[in-house]
């Protein structure tokens, strides 16, 4: 596999400061070069000292690991994102999905897990980094940071960006399909019609199901106030007797297909399942609703930092990110990126019924406890 990079690309690679000395000498042997021609190269490429050798995050190493493990939601990138980086670096990747923060929380809580590269929510991330689960962000290591826009950058849930990369923002709401309802279900009360019963779901998600029964009864979705997310439940739990199932992204086939007329979605996947099928629209609530800015960020326990940070930078790269809008149906971060069919910005009027979810501390315990007596009813 390293043997497919071309020179010119171990070069470039060289000088960008992604690979150190002895890792270029190992991969130019590989390409084929003699140890001669490939220490004249080294020399011509600047190559005294390794650029990052004086990095103040000791963590990552000088070297570009040819490994990378990413652990991301599904369908949250285009369909050739990760294999053009693994062509461009020579980098192997490992990529695995998840379909909730928390389901991810709990994989890297257990140690072990290997990931170099995560995708947290805004507020998951500031659980992550109370809990010193991150790594810090070497900044000097991204050459395409300056292509974020200045309204994701210092979000109160990192300060300063320490520890994450702003990528996508989305909202949540309903999905529906336009030839089986007469007017958009722009209520969260539609989750109690009896007219749709079996032909609904909710997402398999803690956080937004019980922002959506907080919000119907016109209370924070970052409430911890027991007799607020008493009534949520007992919404919650009422929602739960007229939908087929909690279900988040694979949801999409299920309304494309009409199984579902309704369902509780992300803003992104909706336009993934109109794109393949028109007749499936979104609504926002009346009541109001999520948004959120997901960010990607490096675990502490991360093997291979220095590829995490090379894999950062040819994300925030405006045709990669574009590229990612572009499939997702998400709003991007990335300032620089053309889209085919750019996401506007909630307006004043829509953002005046959003609410960005926050890290909930002691709080998170009684929601915990409230979700599983919600998916347990
Ligand atoms: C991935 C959607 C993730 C957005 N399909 C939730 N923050």
């Amino acid at each position: 596999m390293t043997g497919m990079l071309t020179i010119e690309r171990l070069v470039a690679a060289r000088m960008r400061g992604d690979l150190g000395r002895r890792e270029f000498l190992r991969r130019a042997a590989l390409a084929g070069l003699g140890a001669t021609t490939a220490g004249l190269l080294l020399q011509a490429c600047g190559g005294g000292e390794d650029a990052s050798a004086d990095a103040s995050g000791a963590a990552v190493g000088d070297a570009l690991e040819d490994r990378l493990a990413i652990y991301n939601w599904s369908d949250y990138v285009a369909e050739d994102t990760i294999s053009g980086f693994e062509r461009e670096y020579g980098i192997e990747v490992t990529y695995d999905t998840y379909e909730s923060n928390e389901e991810m929380l709990s994989k890297l809580q257990v140690g072990a897990a290997g990931y170099d590269v995560v995708f947290p929510t805004g507020y998951i991330l500031e659980a992550m980094i109370a809990s010193d689960l991150l790594a810090p962000i070497q900044r000097d290591l991204l050459a395409n940071w300056e292509n974020l826009s200045p309204i994701f950058l210092d979000p109160p849930f990192d300060p300063g960006n320490a520890h994450s990369v702003p990528y996508l923002w989305g909202t949540t709401g309903i999905a529906w399909r336009t030839d089986r309802l007469d007017a958009p279900p722009d209520t969260w009360a539609t989750f109690h019609d009896p007219r749709w019963d079996g032909k609904m779901t909710l997402l398999d998600d803690a956080r937004d199901v019980i922002a959506a029964f907080l919000k119907l009864n016109g209370y924070s979705l970052n409430s911890t106030v027991p007799a607020e997310l008493a009534v949520a439940k007992r919404d919650a739990i009422e929602a739960g007797r007229h939908i087929r199932a909690y279900v988040s992204a694979p949801v999409k086939g299920q309304l494309i297909a009409g199984d579902v007329w309704i369902a509780q979605l992300w803003d992104g996947d909706t336009r993934q399942a109109a794109a393949e099928d028109p007749a499936i629209a979104f609504a926002l609530p009346r009541e109001g609703s999520a948004i959120y800015a997901d960010a990607m960020a490096i675990p502490r326990s991360a093997p291979h930092k220095r590829a995490a940070h090379t894999f950062l930078d040819y994300m925030l790269r405006p045709d990669v990110a574009a590229a990612v809008a572009d499939a997702t149906g998400y709003g991007t971060a990335n300032a620089a990126a053309e889209l085919r069919e750019p996401k506007p910005y909630p307006s004043s009027e829509e953002l005046a019924r959003l609410e960005f979810a926050r890290d909930l501390g002691d709080g998170t315990r009684l929601w915990d406890r409230i979700w599983t007596e919600i998916k347990s009813a």
